[in-house]
């Protein structure tokens, strides 16, 4: 199965957290298949000004499911020194996320994981590095290409 994953940091320290997530996904998760460009954008939906953030995307080749791959995924996140949230509803400064952003065609809504991610379609600094190199991957629910829904956020 490919899944699709997001890197995303805004603190010093995160492009080095990036490599050393490659390197522990290799090891537990599978193959990188694809990886993107490492882009520079603008902190998007915080609600102070702060950091810009690198953001990065990921395909891997995998045998694991959802649920499972998002306990890997959060632990990553620990190990590289990403603080717990302090709350829920807030955006904050990370030195790592990890998103799961497509696990093959599923969706799935539980109350810890949903997948497709809920913000593709609305997130440039997804769209832009995933049209990079998938540009004609399909999202499950809008039934549209990544290019697609890029250009109409254009
Ligand atoms: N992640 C967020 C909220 N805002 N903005 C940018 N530019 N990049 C991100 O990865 C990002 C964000 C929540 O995880
Ligand atoms: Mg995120
Ligand atoms: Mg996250």
């Amino acid at each position: 199965m490919q899944v699709v994953l997001s890197f995303g940091g805004n603190k010093n320290g995160t492009l080095d957290s990036f490599k050393k997530a490659l390197v522990f996904l290799h090891e537990r998760v599978g193959e990188v298949v694809l990886k993107s460009s490492v882009i520079t954008t603008p902190a998007w939906g915080f609600e102070e000004k702060t950091n810009d953030f690198l953001n990065q995307i990921i395909v891997i080749e995998t045998t694991i499911a959802p649920k499972e791959l998002l306990k890997v995924t959060q632990k990553i996140e620990i190990e590289l020194g990403r603080n717990p949230k302090l709350f829920e509803n807030k955006y904050e400064d990370r030195v790592i996320d990890i998103d799961i952003l497509f696990h093959e065609n599923l969706i799935l809504k539980t109350t810890k994981l949903t997948v497709p991610h809920k913000f593709v379609k609305e997130r440039r600094f997804i769209l832009e590095p995933m049209s990079e190199i998938l540009p004609n991957f399909i999202h499950p629910v809008f039934n549209k290409t990544i290019q697609e829904l890029l250009a109409e956020l254009a």
